[in-house]
């Protein structure tokens, strides 16, 4: 039998066996998981569109479409809200909610380029470009969560003051029971959030941390800018450093004085290295067993520049040899498995963006946090 005769014969038995096993495929069990979830918040919007838009005009078909954009179609009109969420100005009112946005446009923490206090418009305007819904986790956020966007912290040119407006801010959050997603702004406000978020669990809360720099050096030029979260926020009584794990720490930008820091207080650091010998699903299960032990709660903060710099231009002290942007993603979704208690994400700076690409991982961190906390019931309900 000639070569290309098997090879048939290999082709159509491999044809047949897929046709026999592809109900394993995770791409079909995600196409009959959709057909499970609820459509009722979408067809509410449409309502809603039409009453406040007014209905489409007449030589329209599509009688869903309002002659005003209310709602999450078109994805290039509206006025930003992240994910096109409702607004909510009435901050008191924040209990309503399962989760909710909160910008932090706070850069005077930065030691090169500034521009990441525009960092929550970026992933604001970006974040119009996704759906509610994740085919590969099977979770339609507009359907199963409550998400609303508060607007921004009014942070000012001081930084320890800005820090007392950033605790009270995530504190309020925290003690209406609702989870803070903070978009920063630069990394010193790792340290007012988790204040924020500490004098609401009671117990010790642990950190996980994906970064290139380790951050925990005491001061940098004097003051408490983004090289020092972890140092301030491993002060705090129920923030010990033996549950901070930083993961993707290297390169020529981890300054001495930091390693020095990270060494003495002993917290758990992984290099790309370490990911790529461990492999993303044990670094996340190490990562879960530091952070989580003797805590009621866990903290994640995801620096952008801990992709690639290939990725991620837009951020401040770029580095190459980072995670790949799957990599970081399935880790974060492999820690928000077990639930968090707040997420921040930082040092987006669009100034320095190409194509929005920076902002769009940062939004995609915080939908897929979302989605997999709702999918293992860690959020949602209310
Ligand atoms: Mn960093």
């Amino acid at each position: 039998m000639a070569f290309w005769d098997q090879h048939g014969l290999n082709a159509r038995r491999l044809q047949n066996n897929v046709e026999e096993s592809k109900g394993d495929l995770h791409g079909i069990q995600a196409a009959h998981a959709e057909a499970l979830l609820p459509s009722t918040r979408a067809d509410a919007e449409i309502k809603r569109g039409l009453e406040l838009g007014l209905e489409g005009a007449a030589s329209i078909g599509d009688r869903t479409i309002s002659c005003f954009s209310r709602g999450e179609l078109p994805h290039y009109a509206g006025i930003n809200t992240f994910l096109k969420m409702p607004y909510l100005e009435d901050v008191r009112r924040v209990g309503e909610y399962d989760a909710a946005i909160l910008g932090v446009p706070f850069d005077i923490g930065t030691t090169y380029r500034s521009g990441t206090r525009f960092g929550p418009q970026a992933i604001r305007r970006i974040s119009a470009l996704y759906q509610t819904y994740n085919y590969e986790l099977g979770v339609d956020l507009r359907e199963q969560l409550k998400l609303c966007d508060l607007g921004d912290v009014f942070t000012i040119a001081n930084i320890e003051k800005s820090f007392d407006q950033i605790t009270k801010a995530v504190s309020h959050v925290m003690s209406q029971g609702t989870m803070p997603i903070i978009l920063g702004g630069d990394h010193s406000i790792g340290y007012p959030c988790v204040r924020g978020v500490a004098e609401n669990i009671d117990g010790d809360i642990g950190i996980i941390h994906l970064d290139r720099h380790i951050d925990i050096q005491e001061k940098d030029m004097d003051e408490r800018m983004h090289t020092t979260p972890w140092f301030h926020a491993t002060n705090i009584k129920n923030a010990k450093p033996k549950n901070l794990v930083q993961i993707g720490i290297g390169g020529w930008q981890v300054p001495r004085a930091g390693v020095q820091v990270g060494r003495e207080r002993g917290t758990t650091i992984m290099t790309i290295n370490d990911v790529e010998t461990l492999g993303i699903d044990k670094v996340a299960e190490m990562a879960l067993e530091v952070a989580w032990k003797g805590c009621k709660a866990v903290y994640l903060s995801f620096d952008i520049d801990s992709i690639d710099c290939g990725f991620v231009p837009g951020t401040g002290w770029p580095e190459p040899g980072g995670f790949l942007p799957r990599e970081a993603l399935k880790l974060m979704q492999l820690v928000a498995k077990e639930g968090l208690a707040a997420m921040e994400v930082v040092e987006v700076a669009p100034a320095y963006d190409i194509s929005d690409t920076t902002a769009l991982l940062a939004a995609r961190a915080v939908l897929d946090v979302l989605a997999t906390m709702t999918a293992h019931g860690k959020i949602g309900g209310k």
